[in-house]
């Protein structure tokens, strides 16, 4: 699977940090709410119960100066914070916060004795290890990998997998995964719901890349795909993509691919559709749980919707009444998601020189309004362009307002850095913000929005050549 090894030091950091870490018997573990977080929790959780510990824990959005009085009130039990606490070391002893264990792969604010960190071994965290791997190396130095297949989908989720295949030290984890029969890899099209959406759900839904004349458009899917010969129903049931015999996959992923090439486009973009796919090979056939990016999905819904516990139920293994309230989550986040993408055609966009906005003042929740971008850009109802900003209410403050800003891989290839642009604009004006090339965000104080998008705007316009 991988030549891949940790170094000596992090191995030898990694023996450190759990043994102390496991010296105590009661713990309270934190975590972040999206699906690394989730999973970082889990992996926690089911190391520290194998260990015979007493384990409670939560998952949370952010720790802020508020959400900071909530760590307080865990006194008595022994604090590990997961997927975050690296750069919240000042704001945590601000608040008498003391002596927790941070298990994090985010850029790390200070040293601090009780932290392990990939970065100070000389590995990415935005790409080469996720929280939920961090969590799993700790883990494994002392003997436990049963959670390995969930570390992999909380990379998923983070999306370290996003140039085609996980790659370093995350593979060594898929590698361990494999070697226990939890997960299978495929070279195969990286499109999403390979489990469980149909076909023409798959095809239409798929926000990179953007197939002219099929996304968006659920009948010309089914029209192309009935072309090709394939079946779209067996038996009345709509088929999915796994579903599809290897002569059948083979028809439609090389028509898809002849299509982009029909249409110019751009090499990287065609390679990019193609790739790494992560089986959870012990989960039922054509469930969500069976894919490592629907996985995460999953995760992602009990989050945002303030039920993250579920998704940790269902990481430990809960396949009966958590993981059906888990699918609810699944359902109502969709249904939230198709309102907002209704709204989003009926209203529109704001058009500036370098990028697109638009403002659901309070319509659509901040929770889910990055990815209502993400699938309206995906969906061509916002034009690709440009990059896409999303304003929402914030929730917990409302002199604030939140922003997401989505991006495609063509104007990253350009230049483009949402995380740059969020973190410096949003700073300038009292705000905070960061994140990735392609997905960032960022809270800005209400009355300044308009200044906002105009240096945003500006600064694109620098970064994209
Ligand atoms: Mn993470």
């Amino acid at each position: 699977m991988s030549n891949e090894t940790l170094s000596p030091e992090f191995e030898k950091a990694l023996r450190e940090f759990s043994s102390e870490l496991s010296e105590n018997d009661d713990y309270f573990v934190l975590s972040h709410h999206d699906a690394d977080g989730i999973t970082s929790c889990s992996v926690t959780v089911d190391l520290l119960r194998s260990l015979g510990k007493n384990v409670d824990y939560a998952c949370m959005k952010q720790i802020d100066s508020v959400t900071v009085e909530k760590i307080r009130e865990y006194d008595g039990s022994t604090l590990v914070l997961t997927d975050f606490g690296s750069g919240h070391h000042s704001l945590l002893a601000e608040h008498g916060v003391k002596d927790y264990f941070v298990i994090d792969h985010h850029p790390p604010e200070m040293e601090y004795s009780r932290q392990i960190n990939p970065h100070y071994f000389g590995y990415d965290g935005g790409g080469e290890v996720s929280g939920a791997g961090m969590a799993y190396f700790v883990a494994k130095s002392l003997g436990r990998t049963a959670m390995a297949a969930v570390a992999v989908v909380g990379a998923v989720g983070d999306m370290q997998d996003s140039n085609g295949a996980l790659e370093s030290i995350n593979r060594l984890i898929l590698g361990d995964a494999v070697d226990a029969g939890l997960m299978g890899v495929e070279n195969d099209i990286r499109m999403f719901g390979r489990q469980s959406r149909s076909l023409t759900q798959m095809i239409a839904y798929s926000s990179d890349p953007v197939i002219p004349g099929l996304t968006g458009n659920q009948q010309a899917c089914a029209q192309f795909i009935e072309s090709l010969g394939i079946p779209l129903r067996d038996n009345g049931d709509y088929r999915s993509y796994v579903e599809l015999s290897q002569a059948e996959r083979e028809k439609l992923t090389s028509a898809l691919y002849m299509k982009l090439v029909d249409l110019n486009t751009p090499d990287f973009i065609i390679h990019g559709m193609f790739g790494e796919v992560y089986t959870l090979v012990r989960e039922e056939f054509k469930s969500e749980l069976r894919d490592s990016k629907e996985f995460a999905t999953v995760l992602n819904a009990c989050g945002r919707q303030e039920q993250p516990d579920l998704g940790v139920k269902v990481c430990l293994g809960d396949r009966g009444s958590q993981w059906k309230k888990a699918q609810g989550m699944l359902e109502r986040h969709r249904k939230l998601l198709r309102e907002g993408i209704e709204w989003l055609s009926e209203n529109g966009t704001e058009d500036m020189s370098n990028l697109r906005y638009f403002d659901a003042g309070g319509v659509i929740k901040e929770s889910i309004i990055g990815v209502v971008a993400g699938m309206a850009y995906g969906a061509r109802i916002i034009p690709p362009g440009k990059p896409i900003l999303a304003f929402a209410e914030d929730r917990d403050d409302p002199g604030f307002l939140k922003v997401s800003a989505r991006a495609n891989w063509g104007l990253v290839r350009r230049g483009l850095h949402l995380g740059n642009a969020m973190r410096e604009c949003s700073r300038k004006l009292g705000g905070e913000g960061g994140g990735h090339d392609i997905a960032a965000g960022a809270r800005v104080p209400r009355e300044k929005l308009k200044e906002f998008l105009n240096i945003v705007d500006t600064l694109f316009g620098e970064q994209v050549k």
